[in-house]
């Protein structure tokens, strides 16, 4: 590694993941619970962290996902430096405290454990879920076109050899089953989800299953104005922002739609650095950019959404 780089300036393998996962509930026992909500296709478990940082009664909470696809690698990154974030600097940062005293946090920091480990083994390239089809012998379901939002429509494909086949049914995975029984019984409580991707800059928001557009449309779209903003002040960087279909392409099955769908008004895909040079060979030297304004926008949309 770059002299100098912290831990959360690397990028880690699974196991290292796991370990990770093991010290932060150790070292922070009141603060964070862990949660197995399944496990995948080769049967590694499917962790969740819940982060409750303060207990008033009836507290909100908002959901982080990361690594639904395997080579994205910036984005489990920018999970561990979400939760490194916001035990380090609650009682300290005023905005993460806000937050964290009004919502508590559940973080799934690798939803496509068996894609991520083939990564880096195998195919640094691959997108999918290791997922075996009975009918063609190919390898991998896309994860963001197998939930049921307008699912196997224009924007994802039948066939299992391509690289946005869309699973025999909705929530066909064990991955994407796991994530949609964990919202469905805490929709109550779950306001405001985020699903972190690579690469392309755009902060994104329902509908990308269909040209229509999301009934609070207006508001999602000022809400990832003001955290392009923010990004583009503090960091001086360019973020597009918008539905998903309008600004980058029509895709049936995403997990934002889904849990918009499902009743989570306020849901988010955000596809972090870059815009092509390295792509999803972002070098680790820009690891703390990128995960600082990916967290500037969570925390602008999290504070608007607390005051609703
Ligand atoms: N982009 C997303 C993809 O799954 C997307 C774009 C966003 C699709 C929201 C559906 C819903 O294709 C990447 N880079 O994976
Ligand atoms: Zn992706």
């Amino acid at each position: 590694p770059r002299s100098g780089a912290t831990f959360y300036e690397r990028y880690h393998n699974l196991n290292d993941i796991y370990f990770w996962i093991e010290r932060i509930i150790q070292d922070n026992p009141s603060k964070v619970k862990l949660i197995l909500i399944g496990s995948s296709s080769e049967k590694r478990p499917l962790y969740v962290l819940k982060l409750s940082l303060n207990d008033n009664p009836g507290k909100k909470a908002m959901w982080i996902d990361c690594g639904i696809h395997a080579r994205e690698w910036i984005s489990p990154a920018f999970c561990l430096w979400f939760v490194q974030h916001s035990l380090s600097f609650y009682g300290q940062n005023q905005d993460i405290t806000f937050i964290l005293n009004n919502m508590d946090v559940y973080i799934l920091p690798v939803l496509n454990p068996d894609g991520y480990d083939y990564t880096w083994t195998t195919n640094r390239m691959w997108r999918k879920n290791r997922s075996v089809s009975k009918s063609s012998g190919c390898i991998g379901v896309d994860l963001n076109r197998n939930f049921d939002a307008n699912w196997c429509t224009e924007g994802a494909s039948n066939d299992p050899c391509t690289e946005i086949y869309c699973g025999e049914f909705p929530e066909s995975e064990p991955e994407s089953q796991a994530v949609a029984d964990f919202l469905r019984n805490h929709k109550d409580e779950v306001q405001l989800y985020f699903s972190i991707h690579s690469y392309s800059q755009m902060l994104l928001f329902p509908y990308s299953c269909s040209r229509e557009e999301a009934e609070n449309h207006k508001d999602l779209l000022e809400m990832t104005r003001e955290a392009a903003q923010k990004i583009r002040r503090y960091y001086r960087n360019t973020y597009k922002y918008g539905a998903g279909s309008k600004t980058i392409y029509l895709a049936p099955g995403g997990s934002d739609d889904w849990a918009y769908n499902l009743g989570i008004k306020y849901s988010f895909t955000f596809e972090l650095q870059d815009v092509g040079q390295y792509g999803f060979l972002l070098p680790p030297s820009h690891i703390s950019k990128a995960c600082n304004e990916a967290l500037i926008a969570v925390k602008t949309i999290a504070l608007r959404v607390i005051e609703k």
